[in-house]
């Protein structure tokens, strides 16, 4: 069995980030280690006066403890970091990774064209340095229009336009750069690939749902390195992290009023441990 440290935030309650990828990547069979980067009462979307306790200070600590330990991860994954420091210390130790261990990066920090609260469009730049060191970085849209410097585009780009972005990411220094949130037509929404080795595209697309969920990135990231981890390619990862994500939005729709804060993605396991 392969094992995952995923690095990210504790939203008590929200279901996104630490909620979501440990569930999710255990699911699929995967061990799954974890690293609070900070503890919050809630998410930071649409919540207010939440409560948020960085952890950067024990972050060396647990890293110092675990290679005292010999504890060694098949991938590690990042996901939302609390802090400048944070980004350094991920940088650290994913430049320290044995060879063997894949560095998926999630550069969670922002969607439909705004940064989450707290965070600066000098964060983004900061977080395109870790996003540098990745074998496989993730970004929507939003966050790769932070992370390059550019205008945020909402709609009515081609795949020109797509591909130039995804270029410009891998020449962050990824190997793989993904976007999310991509749509070329008002009813297909999906995702798209470039891998800088073999210069080649690759995109998937799914139906479009007409609705917004906090928490569905922190799903597709967690199925994507999950599904790595259990031999996928990266093209049929990101095509069941594609699907697992329209299927846990499509169960919550009907009660799309009470779950705004996050999606079922509980009620759709069965259909993910299905195509694994
Ligand atoms: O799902 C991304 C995410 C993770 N962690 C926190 C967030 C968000 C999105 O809003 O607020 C704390």
């Amino acid at each position: 069995m392969k094992r995952v440290v995923t690095i990210q935030d504790i939203s008590c309650f929200g279901k996104c980030s630490l909620t979501v990828a440990l569930p999710v990547i255990s699911a699929m069979g995967v061990e799954t280690a974890i690293l609070p980067t900070a503890v919050l009462s809630t998410h930071t979307g649409g919540f207010k006066n939440f409560t948020f306790r960085d952890l950067s200070e024990d972050i060396p600590k647990i890293f110092k403890h675990w290679e005292d330990e010999g504890i060694d991860f098949d991938a590690i994954y990042t996901g939302y970091l609390g802090s400048f420091e944070q980004i350094d210390q991920m940088k650290a130790f994913i430049e320290a990774r044995p060879s063997k261990t894949l560095a998926f990066v999630d550069p969670a920090m922002a969607d439909n064209g705004k940064l989450y609260a707290g965070f600066t469009p000098e964060f983004a730049r900061h977080m395109a340095t870790l996003c540098a060191k990745a074998d496989i970085i993730v970004p929507n849209l939003t966050e790769a229009s932070f992370m390059l410097g550019i205008d945020y585009v909402e709609e009515g780009y081609d795949k020109a336009y797509i591909e130039d972005v995804l270029r410009k990411l891998a020449a962050l220094g990824a190997k793989k750069a993904v976007l999310t949130g991509v749509s070329f037509e008002p009813e297909k929404l999906g995702v798209a690939m470039y891998d800088s080795q073999t210069d080649e595209f690759f995109y998937y697309f799914n139906e479009k749902i007409d609705a917004k969920f906090h928490g569905t990135g922190d799903i597709f990231a967690s199925t994507c390195v999950g599904a790595l981890m259990r031999g996928k390619s990266l093209a049929e990862a990101l095509r069941l992290a594609a699907d697992y994500t329209a299927e846990c939005i499509r169960i919550t729709m009907p009660d799309k009023e009470k779950h705004w804060y996050g999606v079922e993605f509980e009620k759709a396991m069965p259909y993910l441990i299905e195509r694994l």
